[in-house]
Parts: structure tokens; C-alpha cells; sequence
């Protein structure tokens, strides 16, 4: 486990890392909102669930989609607006889903993924799957009513729903402390919602917490709230390597850096594993950058095909892509 955690953590980094690069080259052109800094908490939170249990994401997703098991060549192709991308360019980085891997939807809709996850979970305890569904979303989301009416259902009806915050102490430029009263895991303990604040640079202290939560929800146990003291080292969004926006102290982003969750898991490897397991994501990742590059763009009078989950198309005889 503790080698595949960095394994894990490492493909995250080095995957936002090239996809920013690919940003600056005019590849991706909606730019990227990177999760560097806060991989610990998808690579936690993942290693505790089971293939068939679903996530949803929010606006910071691509973590959330590799920690769970996308094929990252997709996952970039959608990112880079190719029809090859796991929904055949239409999601992108912001709103991807991912079936196949139990990925069900990232909204970018703040708070609203909380509710729906009380939705998937009231149909998964209904049909006695034993699914668990986890909810991804940020400081930002906890004071959204979507959010608050979803936790209200999740604990009436002891739903199998993790609640996972990822407090990165702000919501675009917004300060937690300017936007948040009283307490991110208040808001749980207020349903009756077990609910715990944990480390979110070091991805064992968050798997254990997830564990337990997991074990909890599949039980019948209901819902839980992880909230999650996490980072990110870059901008909001890559907009603000062009627009410079000042709002956060070097200092304070230096400081988190001396957590940084890769380095924190990086200790725990040895050096000769640590070694092979950089060099096989780097090798990967060159084929990933060149799948998704190479792919073709989709054709404009496509664009209201796939709308439909019956398969129901606009405009008959188009091929699949
Ligand atoms: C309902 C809603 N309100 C506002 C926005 C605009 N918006 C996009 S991201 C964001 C900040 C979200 O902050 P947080 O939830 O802390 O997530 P983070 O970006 O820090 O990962 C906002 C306000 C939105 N997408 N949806
Ligand atoms: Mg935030």
C-alpha cells in the first residue's frame, strides 16, 4: 500500500504538471484548475474504496478520476478537447464523468455534487448493491444549500455516502476564514453526521480516516465527513499565470510546501522502488501526451450528439468515434 499511495500521488503531480505545459502550448484550451498540493486527498481516499463504488467530483477533478482508476490518456484527451477523451470531448477538464471507473459526474456547480450523491446513494441502498459513494468538494461548497439539504438526506435516511472536504483555505481568492461560520465538520455533527478534521498532506492519515468512514457506510452505518487541511501551490485556475493575482503570501505557500504530500510519501518508499516507479510514470506519461495530442479534434456538427442516455442522436448515421 505504501508504495502504490506514491505511485499514486506521483502520477498526479507529474500528470497536472505536463497538462499545465500543455495549457501553455495552446492544447488545452479552457486551462486547468490543478490539484498540486492536494493529491494526498484523492490517493487517500480512493485506496479505501472498491473498484465498483462511485465518486463525484468537482471543478478540481483530475486527481479525483486518476486516483480512481481512469485511463489518463482519456482523462487528458477529454482535458485537451479530443474525441478520444473518456466523454468524447464533451465534459472536459471541468466536467467529466467516467463510468466505467464508478466516476460518475464532476459538476462544477459548487455544492451541488453533495446532493446528488444522496441521490445515487438512495438508489444504491434501494437495489442493496453495497456501493459507497463519495463526495468530493471544497471549502467553497460548505455553506450551499444543495450541500446542506444533501447531508440533511444522506443522515435522515443513513445513507452510504463520504462526505470528503478538501479545505484548501480558499475558494478562488476568497479566504476560508472571510467565508466560513462556525465549523466545516459543525455543519456534519449538526445532522448527526460523524464527522472528523483530518491531515490531508499525509495520504495514510487520510486513508485510515476514509477507511473507517467506508467501513461505516457499507455496514448500513449511514453517512460520514471527512474534512481534509489541505493546499494548492498553484492558482485557482491557470488563468492566474497570465492575470497575477495577489492574494496569498509567499510565505504561506512556502510553508505548505515544506508538507508536500509526494515528499511526505516519498519517505516511506525506498529509494530503488521510488526510482522505478518515477521512471515508469514518466515513460507513461510521454505516451499519454502523445495519445491525447495526436487524437483528432471532434467535428463542430457533432456537437449535439451524445446528449441522450437512451443513445437517442440529433442528427442520424454518424459514426462513433
Ligand atoms: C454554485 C456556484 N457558485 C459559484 C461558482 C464559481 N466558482 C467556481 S470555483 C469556485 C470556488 C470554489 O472553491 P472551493 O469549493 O473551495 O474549491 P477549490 O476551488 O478551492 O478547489 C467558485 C466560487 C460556481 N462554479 N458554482
Ligand atoms: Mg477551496
Amino acid at each position: 500500500m505504501r508504495d502504490s499511495l506514491y505511485r499514486t500521488i506521483r502520477l498526479i503531480r507529474r500528470f497536472e504538471e505536463r497538462s499545465i505545459d500543455l495549457v501553455k502550448a495552446g492544447e488545452i484550451g479552457s486551462g486547468i484548475h490543478p490539484c498540486i498540493g492536494q493529491e494526498a486527498v484523492a490517493t487517500g481516499v480512493c485506496a479505501a474504496l472498491d473498484p465498483d463504488d462511485i465518486i463525484l467530483s468537482s471543478h478540481r477533478g483530475h486527481g479525483h478520476l486518476l486516483a480512481k482508476g481512469s485511463d489518463p490518456g482519456r482523462v487528458l484527451a477529454e482535458m485537451a478537447g479530443r474525441v478520444t477523451g473518456i466523454d468524447k470531448a464533451r465534459g472536459g477538464s471541468f466536467h467529466p464523468s467516467d463510468l466505467s471507473a464508478g466516476v460518475y459526474n464532476a459538476t462544477g456547480t459548487v455544492g451541488h455534487g453533495a446532493a446528488i450523491a444522496a441521490g445515487i446513494a438512495w438508489a444504491s441502498a434501494k437495489a442493496g448493491d453495497g456501493k459507497v459513494i463519495v463526495s468530493f468538494f471544497g471549502d467553497g461548497a460548505v455553506s450551499q444549500g444543495a450541500l446542506l439539504e444533501g447531508f440533511n438526506l444522506a443522515a435522515l435516511w443513513q445513507l452510504p455516502v463520504v462526505y470528503v472536504c478538501e479545505n484548501n483555505g480558499y475558494a478562488t481568492t476568497l479566504p476560508v476564514e472571510t467565508a466560513v461560520a462556525g465549523t466545516i465538520t459543525g455543519r456534519g455533527e449538526a445532522f448527526g453526521i460523524p464527522s472528523r478534521s483530518v491531515d490531508g498532506q499525509d495520504p495514510e492519515v487520510v486513508l485510515a480516516a476514509a477507511a473507517e468512514a467506508v467501513a461505516r457506510a457499507r455496514s448500513g452505518g449511514g453517512p460520514s465527513l471527512i474534512e481534509c487541511r489541505t493546499y494548492r501551490y498553484h492558482g485557482h485556475h491557470t488563468f492566474e499565470l497570465k492575470a497575477r493575482l495577489k492574494y496569498r503570501d509567499e510565505t504561506e505557500i512556502a510553508a505548505w510546501r515544506e508538507r508536500d504530500p509526494m515528499d511526505i510519501q516519498a519517505a516511506r518508499v525506498d529509494a530503488g522502488t521510488r526510482e522505478r516507479i518515477d521512471a515508469e510514470i514518466e515513460e507513461l506519461l510521454d505516451d499519454v501526451v502523445r495519445f491525447a495530442v495526436d487524437s483528432p479534434r471532434p467535428d463542430a456538427v457533432d456537437a449535439q450528439d451524445y446528449q441522450y442516455a437512451t443513445g437517442l442522436r440529433t442528427r442520424a448515421g454518424v459514426a462513433d468515434a
